[in-house]
This record gives C-alpha cells, structure tokens and sequence, in this order.
C-alpha cells in the first residue's frame, strides 16, 4: 500500500455516519476511534519511515535535514505593498487570491491559497490615516470568496463580509477612507461555511495602518527589521505534506499540533539589540495562545484598534483568534524567545550584533478617553452557546438562541447612538467580533479591565469565567442596505451558524 492509498484509508475511516465528532458529549465515540487512531498513527510512522528511506534511496538529493522541521528556521516576512498613488491622490492596492504552494518541510510542498502570488498568506498592506484608499481583490480560485478587513471602520459595502461575494474570475472592488488611528488589522476571506477553510490554507495578510502620532514617533517601525509581522497559526499535516483541515463541530474549534508564524516552522529572526516590535496577529482557527517572552522583557503597547494609553509590561499575554497585539521587546546581547505555555517556541529573536535605532519607549502613546457610561443609551446582551434540540446529536452554535441566516436582520443600531453590549458564553471559549467597530471594555466580571485591556478592541475572549461588557459609539457610517456582521471568530464555530448581522439606520 503506498502513502496516497494509506492517506484515503484513514480520511475515509475518520467520519462515522458521515460526521465528524470530538469533545465532551461524545465520549464513547471517542475511545472507540481513540483506540483505532493509536493504531493507524502507528501504522503512519512505520509508513514515514519507508517512505522517507524510499525517498532517499530514489533520488539521492534529498536533504534529511530540509525534512527535520525541529530545525530552525529563518522566519519568512510576507512582502510590504505600498500603494500607488494616482492624480488625484487616491492610493490604490491590487490584491490576487489563488493556488499556491509552500514548502513547509514537509515531504512534498503544500497546496495553499495565497495572495499575490506568495507561496502563502498575503502582503502586508500599508494604509495611512487620511488616505482615501481603493483595494481591488481579484478572485482567481476555483471558488467564491470575499475579503473582509478585520478591525477596519468602512463602510459596510466595503467590509467584504458574506454578501460581497467575489465569484471565480471577477474582481470586487472596495474603496474607503482610513478614518482610524494607527493600528494593526488583518484581511481574511469571509465566506459563510467556507472560512476556517479558506484561511487555513493560507489567505490572510497583515494591514498596518501608520499615523502621525508623534508620542510613538520614537517606537521601532523599519517593516522586517526592528518591526517584525508575527502571523501565528496552527496547523496539520497529511503523510503527502498537504494541509490536514477538519471543522470540530461539537467540541471547541480544531486545534492543529504545529505552530507556524509567517508560514515558516520553528522560525528565528534576527534582529537589532535594544527595542524591537513585534506586531502579532492570532490567525489561527481556534487555538487560544499564552504567548510569554524568555530571556527579555515583554512590553504591550497596543491592542487590536491601536496604541495604548501608556506601555503596560506584562508576564504573559492572551491571544485569541483574529485577535492582535503590538509588543516591544527589549533584546538583549543573548536571544530572546516568544514561548506559548503550551506549545512552547514560537519565534527566536536572535541579535544580529547591530544596535536598534530606539532604546527608550515614550511614557505616554496615545490619548485614549473613556467613553462615559451617561452617553450610554441603548444595551443589548449577546449570550454565545451550543443550544442544540434534545433530539439533536450535532451541535447548534448560536448568539441569543439563534443560528446565523444571511436574510434576517438581527437588530438595528440609530447612527449616533452610543451603545453597552454585554457578552457572555457557555462552558466553552468564543471570541466575540462585531465588524465596522472599535468598542472599549467596561469591565470583565464586574471589574474594570487592567490597563493592557483599556484600549480599543475589536476581538475579546468569552467564556463561563468571564463575561465582557462594551460600549461603542455608532458615529461613523450608515448600513441601510447592507449589513455588518458580529460573531464568534473561532472560525468553526463562525462557519456553524455564530453570527448575525446588524444595520446602522440614519434616522
Ligand atoms: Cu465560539
């Protein structure tokens, strides 16, 4: 039996009826397939190892060690794209999705999606506060997609949610002004059904927003240098070396057993010593990371809508998926080490002997003003769980008891109206994100956030343990016609029905 032929047998012996199932409701399906499993994994290692011997015995060049993905490796830095500017000012940017391939180290390389012809993930884009903008995103996959920019205030024809579908062989086109402050946002396809999968084959890229904030004029900000994108994800691999991708529907989203940052495995960067940024995006489809620094000390210095108040030197920091952090670390003459409690390396900063521009973070970053509970005028809650029928096996991930339809409106918001939403979950993680808003935490279990939670957020954690209260001020676009989305981004859960959708009426 070759691999390929090993590979079918064990994809086709995973479903049972047709369904894929893990977690807590089904335990009895789950020592049964635990135990078969612990046969066929050892069946795929017997079957590595001839194919790793045949590998070498048949051709001779293959490097033992390009295969040893314990090895370091230098971390990839996805390319920056800078606008072009026309006549009137207007700063354009050209987006591609399509097929790819990466060489992740793996036996073969690996079919992914990626923009601008990368061999994974996209450029980083390059926006500037006041620049009136046009993104074009060309569609050459074999299926739908749409772009969304995550944590960007656009209007909401611009969003590239669910109904701005991008079909085979067009091209969509989104044009806004960067009305926000400097920040790191992030685009990905949102494609209802279809996005944990098309992100998890690679389409996701950085935005970098830059201002004229003149309180972190001081901070590291040379692209790839001393200002490094940290793209986080997990991932599977099949014994052919191609992406392993399954939606957990029962439990509390797939957790893949290999980290990636940028694409690359086991990464080192080198870098200057004294301040380096490191701007991280959790693009994982449902991985929490509790990301600490060995060896440096680890200073937050914005969250996902931008700049903190101040730094905030913190011991560990919590990153849940589609959620973002600008840290700076201050590395000194050894390596310095981003670690996940859990996984363990992530990224190795190795100083490369030359000295940063910047040894000092500025005090004070950002003027942050809490929004005052008396503009308060409209609550709303949003309880996140699986509320499956009592006749139901499967789950029925839901927001206030209801799975997501692409043709009910959920609620409507007045233009300028400043609104406190309050969050809660069941037994499992979610991570609440509302689209075309920057919200502020009021508290988390009725206290108020600590200072590396102040700032402007788009993302947050919910669960049992802690229940999140916003407040966000609806001041900026109009969606009559179409509607902005809010949902759960550990993407399995997204794709099964936790989302909803909401207009901004001017009345
Ligand atoms: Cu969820």
């Amino acid at each position: 039996m070759d691999n390929r032929s090993f590979q079918a047998m064990r994809t086709e012996f995973v479903p049972l009826n047709g369904v894929r199932r893990t977690g807590r409701r089904h335990a009895a399906y789950e020592s049964f397939t635990g135990s078969t499993h612990r046969h066929l994994i050892n069946a795929g290692v017997f079957f590595r190892a001839i194919l790793a011997i045949a590998l070498l015995a048949a051709c001779g060049t293959v490097n033992e060690a390009a295969l040893d993905t314990s090895v370091v490796a230098r971390l990839s830095i996805p390319a920056l794209l800078e606008p072009t500017f026309d006549g009137a000012g207007i700063a354009h940017y050209d987006l591609k999705i399509g097929e790819s391939r990466h060489d992740y180290r793996q036996t073969a390389l690996t079919d992914t999606y990626s923009y601008n012809g990368m061999s994974v993930l996209g450029p980083t884009l390059r926006l500037r506060t006041g620049d009136s903008v046009v993104i074009s995103v060309t569609n050459e996959l074999d299926e739908v997609t749409t772009t969304h920019w995550h944590g960007a205030v656009v209007p909401a024809e611009d969003d590239g949610g669910p109904h701005s579908l991008i079909e085979p062989g067009t091209t969509w086109i989104a044009d806004f002004d960067v009305i926000q402050p400097a920040a790191t946002l992030w685009y990905h396809p949102h494609v209802h059904g279809s996005t944990a999968e098309q992100v998890y084959r690679g389409a996701a890229g950085l935005i970098i927003i830059e201002d004229d904030n003149s309180a972190a004029a001081t901070l590291p900000a040379t692209y790839g240098v001393d200002d490094i994108p940290v793209i986080i994800q997990d991932r599977d691999f099949t014994e052919d070396g191609q992406l392993d991708f399954a939606i957990d529907e029962s439990g509390q989203g797939k957790i893949y057993t290999t980290l990636t940052v940028n694409g690359t495995l086991n990464p080192f960067v080198d870098v200057p010593e004294g301040l380096v940024r490191l701007r991280l995006l959790n693009g994982s489809q449902a991985r929490i990371y509790h990301l600490s620094v060995e060896g440096a000390d680890m200073t937050k210095i914005a969250s996902d809508g931008g700049y903190l108040a101040s730094p905030v030197a913190l011991e560990q920091l919590v990153l849940a998926p589609g959620d973002r952090a600008e840290i700076v670390v201050n590395v000194g003459m050894e390596s310095a080490t981003l670690v996940d409690s859990r996984q363990g390396r992530v990224l190795e900063l190795r100083p490369n002997g030359a000295a940063s521009g910047t040894g000092l973070l500025p005090d004070k970053l950002a003027t942050i003003e809490r929004i005052p509970e008396s503009e308060i005028t409209v609550d709303r809650s949003f309880d996140m769980d699986d509320e499956r029928y009592f006749w139901q096996f499967g789950p029925r991930w839901v927001i206030n008891g209801v799975q997501f339809d692409m043709n009910r409106i959920d609620f409507e918001v007045q233009l300028g109206d400043t609104e406190r939403w309050t969050l809660s979950g069941d037994d499992g993680q979610h991570v609440f994100h509302p689209h075309q808003i920057q919200y502020q935490i009021l508290s988390i279990n009725g206290e108020p956030p600590p200072p590396e939670e102040s700032g402007w957020e788009d993302t947050v954690l919910v669960n049992h343990e802690r229940d999140v209260v916003i407040a966000a001020r609806f001041n900026t676009y109009a969606a009559e016609d179409t509607p902005y989305m809010f949902h759960c981004h550990i993407l399995d859960h997204e794709d099964l029905g936790m989302m909803g959708q909401f207009l901004v009426i001017d009345e």
